[in-house]
C-alpha cells in the first residue's frame, strides 16, 4: 500500500481552500493508502502568532478533518511537535539544503515581504521542516494545493541530495492535486488563506457566509445585470466547480456568458449548494468539540504510530550520516 503524508498549520480557521485543495483528497485517498495527517505547528510559529492561542487551534484542526471525514480508523492524526525526529530530521537536511533554492522560493518571498519586522531563520527554513515531515514517513504521495508543489518539489531535491551524498535511503515523493488546486480569496486576488482575512471558514454560520459570498468578487468587466460575464476569469465559478453539480456548472457557465444569470442568482445558488456540503460537517463538528476525550485520545494514539515509524527511520539516518 503507497504511503500519503499530508499537513495543515493550526494558524486559524480551516477554510474551504484547504477544504477543496488538500482535505477533499486526503477523504479520497482513505480507503487506498496508508494516510498519515499531521497538525504542523512547528510550521506555524515561523510568523508571529498568539500563544494564548495555540492548542485551541490544534483541537480545532483536529475536530474539522475529522469531521470533513478524515476516519480516525483508516488513517493517522497527529501533531507534528510530539515526534521530535521532525526536528532532528531538518537539522540533518539543512546540510545537504541550497540555501539559494530556499532563497528563490515564492512562498518565502511573499512571507517575508508580509512580515517584514520578523524575517527569521524558521521562515526560510520552512520546506526543509516539510521535507522532513514527508520524508521521515518515507511517503510516496504528498496531497496538497498548488501553493505546495514548490516545496514537494525542493522535497525531492532534498531526497535525491541525500540520497547521492550517503546511499539510496528517501523515495522522492510526488505531489498529489485535486481538481481545483488553487482556491483563491474573496478579494479574488491572493490565495485564499488563513492568515489573510480572505476566507469562508468550514464552521462558519450560513448567514456569515452568505455575507461574504453575497460582496465576493466575481467578473471585475461584468458591471451592469444586463452584461455578459466570463466564468473562466470568475473566482465563483471556480467554487461553483468545487460545490456544485456538473449540470449546474454547465448551465452557470452557459447562462453566465449570455447574462441570462445575474451574479447575485449565480451566488445564491452557490451558497445553497456550498451549506449542503457544509452542514454535514459543522453537525459533526460540533459533536466532537463536546468530546474533547475522543479528539485527544486519536491525536496520542497518532503521535504513538508516528513515533514508532519516525524512530526507526531516524535509526537507519543516523547510522548512514556516520552518528549511529
Ligand atoms: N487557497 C487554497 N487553495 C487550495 N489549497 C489550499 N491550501 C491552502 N490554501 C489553499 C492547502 O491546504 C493545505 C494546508 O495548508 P496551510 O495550513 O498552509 O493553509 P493556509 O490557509 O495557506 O495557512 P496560512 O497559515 O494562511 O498559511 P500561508 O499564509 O502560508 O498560506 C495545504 O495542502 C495547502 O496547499
Amino acid at each position: 500500500m503507497k504511503r500519503i503524508f499530508s499537513g495543515i498549520q493550526p494558524s486559524g480557521e480551516i477554510h474551504i481552500g484547504n477544504y477543496v485543495g488538500a482535505i477533499q483528497n486526503w477523504v479520497k485517498l482513505l480507503d487506498s493508502c496508508d494516510s498519515i495527517f499531521c497538525i504542523v505547528d512547528y510550521h506555524a510559529i515561523t510568523v508571529e502568532y498568539d500563544v494564548s492561542r495555540m492548542q485551541r487551534n490544534i483541537r480545532e484542526a483536529a475536530i474539522v478533518n475529522i469531521a470533513s471525514g478524515l476516519d480516525p480508523s483508516k488513517c493517522t492524526l497527529f501533531v507534528q511537535s510530539k515526534v521530535p525526529e521532525h526536528t532532528e530530521l531538518t537539522w540533518i537536511f539543512n546540510c545537504v539544503s541550497p540555501l539559494g533554492e530556499l532563497m528563490r522560493m515564492t512562498q518565502f518571498k511573499e512571507k517575508a515581504k508580509q512580515h517584514l519586522r520578523n524575517v527569521n531563520v524558521g521562515l526560510l527554513d520552512y520546506p526543509v521542516l516539510q521535507a522532513a515531515d514527508i520524508l521521515l514517513y518515507k511517503a510516496d504521495g504528498v496531497p496538497v494545493g498548488e501553493d505546495q508543489v514548490q516545496h514537494i518539489e525542493f522535497s525531492r531535491e532534498v531526497a535525491r541530495k541525500f540520497n547521492h551524498r550517503y546511499g539510496e535511503t528517501f523515495p522522492e515523493p510526488q505531489a498529489l492535486l485535486t481538481k481545483s488546486p488553487r482556491i483563491m480569496g474573496l478579494d479574488g486576488k491572493t490565495k485564499m488563506s488563513k492568515s489573510l482575512n480572505n476566507y469562508i471558514g468550514l464552521l462558519e454560520d450560513g448567514d456569515v457566509i452568505w455575507e461574504k459570498l453575497r460582496t465576493a468578487l466575481t467578473d471585475e468587466n461584468r458591471k451592469r445585470r444586463n452584461d455578459p460575464g466570463n466564468p473562466d476569469i470568475c473566482n465563483l465559478f471556480t467554487l461553483h466547480q468545487a460545490f456544485s453539480t456538473p449540470e449546474e456548472i454547465e448551465r452557470i457557465n452557459r447562462e453566465c456568458r449570455t447574462a441570462e444569470i445575474g451574479c447575485v442568482a449565480c451566488k445564491k445558488n452557490l451558497f445553497n449548494n456550498m451549506m449542503a456540503h457544509l452542514e454535514p460537517i459543522q453537525k459533526r463538528a460540533k459533536e466532537l468539540t463536546k468530546d474533547q476525550t475522543y479528539v485527544d485520545s486519536v491525536l496520542a494514539q497518532g503521535a504513538k504510530r508516528c513515533q514508532e515509524i519516525a524512530g526507526e527511520v531516524m535509526r537507519e539516518v543516523r547510522e548512514v550520516i556516520g552518528l549511529k
